[in-house]
């Protein structure tokens, strides 16, 4: 089945009570049991609901990986990506990955014994520089957040089964409509299903999806020893808004186009980073393992004074954490999402004080391009 009809009705089928097409919110915390040890393969709504299930089947399909496991957000799914690994191991992790799962790792884990190198990863030399006898993960984000850096996503895998490391891509930014690294050989895919998974900002979830049965095992273990598990009502609501992730994404990427074309020309942009323009460094790596650019650029005035100003006159763009949602938003990555990033470091990476996030939604581009030129000119 091809992408957009896999969205609508992979995972799901019309209930068995009532034949009602929607999938059922499952709100229950437990099941009956008929006798001692006689129950219908439902125990406990932290280990079993159907809506869950109907919700894990359907990205899986979409990311063409056989398992999918959900979570309460984001960062609980990559924190149950941790349970791979033990104490005294090595990961590798692109430089330039979400601040959070900087701080999960960096000020978090090291404290349990295991170290993280933090490479530049769209240089593969660097990856492969950076291994060593204890690595055991190689986790990437392409493209990073908010800097949009690419990883050649299979020459990562490549040199991942030379050394016997599990690769694992976080694609939220991309969503399998656009990138699909388990079909470019990537063991395990993550998502912060908060973003454009469910694109209506209006739940926090996150997703891991495998076709490895032995980490299928393990990180559903985890979900239910650990216990991060969303709930059956944000299941339903994400299951609801894969529905329209193709339309959505298209919609996105179109207007992100656009707008960045139009940034281009503008002699208030300092700097500009979109992977769908000519200009980026790697438009080739991205035309290559990616259908389309995606919905995020950012915008570096050069002048602290001027994004100040930009962040408070937007009318349309609201200025909030996050991303992917059907509304534009806008963020200050220094003081908000990569606050946790030494400063120093955020500086070689390009995460100025006065670097911008545009998460482009999907209203009429006309009108975003209006409200940033008046907001950058006011
Ligand atoms: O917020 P949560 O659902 O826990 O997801 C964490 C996360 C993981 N991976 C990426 C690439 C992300 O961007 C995020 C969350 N990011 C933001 C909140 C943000 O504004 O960038």
């Amino acid at each position: 089945m091809g992408f957009a009809t896999d969205a609508i009705h992979a995972g799901q089928q019309s209930d068995p009570t009532t034949g009602a097409v929607m999938t059922p919110i499952y709100m229950t915390t437990t099941y009956e049991q008929e006798e001692l040890h006689k129950h219908k393969g439902f125990e406990y709504g932290r280990t079993h609901n159907l809506t869950r299930a109907a919700l894990e089947s359907n990205v899986a399909a979409l990311e063409k990986a056989k398992y999918g496991i959900a979570f309460a957000s984001g960062l609980a799914s990559i924190q149950a990506l941790l349970s791979l690994v033990k104490a005294g191991d090595h990961i590798v992790v692109s430089d330039n990955v979400y601040g959070g799962t900087y701080r999960l790792f960096e000020k978090y884990w090291t404290d349990y014994n295991l170290s993280f190198s933090w490479v530049d990863t769209s240089d593969l030399q660097n990856i492969k520089d950076a291994i060593n006898e204890n690595t055991k993960l190689l986790y990437l984000e392409t493209p990073t957040n908010p800097m949009l850096n690419l990883t050649d996503i299979s020459g990562t895998v490549e040199i991942a089964k030379q050394y016997g490391i599990k690769t694992i891509v976080d694609n939220t930014f991309m969503t399998p409509y656009f990138q699909r690294p388990i079909e470019l050989g990537v063991d395990i895919v993550v998502h912060s299903s908060t973003k454009y998974l469910n694109g209506h900002s209006d739940v926090i979830g996150g997703m891991v999806l495998t076709n490895d049965e032995a980490i299928q095992e393990r990180i559903r273990y985890i979900q239910n020893a650990a216990g991060a598990v969303p709930s059956p009502f944000d299941c339903w609501l994400t299951l609801r808004a894969t529905k329209t992730l193709a339309v959505r994404m298209k919609q996105h990427n179109e207007n992100a186009i656009q707008i960045a074309e139009f940034l281009k020309t503008q002699d208030f942009t300092h700097k500009l980073y979109y992977p769908g323009l000519n200009e980026h460094p790697q438009h080739e790596l991205a035309q290559e393992q990616m259908s389309g650019f995606g919905g995020i650029i950012s915008l570096d005035f050069g002048n602290m004074e001027l994004t100040k100003k930009f962040l408070k006159s937007v009318k349309v763009f609201t200025l909030a954490e996050s991303l992917g949602g059907v509304e534009s938003l806008l963020c200050h990555p220094a003081s908000m999402t990569h606050a946790a990033v030494p400063k120093e470091d955020r500086d070689k990476m390009g995460i100025t004080d006065s670097l911008v996030r545009l998460s482009v939604g999907i209203e009429d581009a006309e009108d975003l391009i209006d409200d940033i030129k008046l907001a950058a000119r006011m």
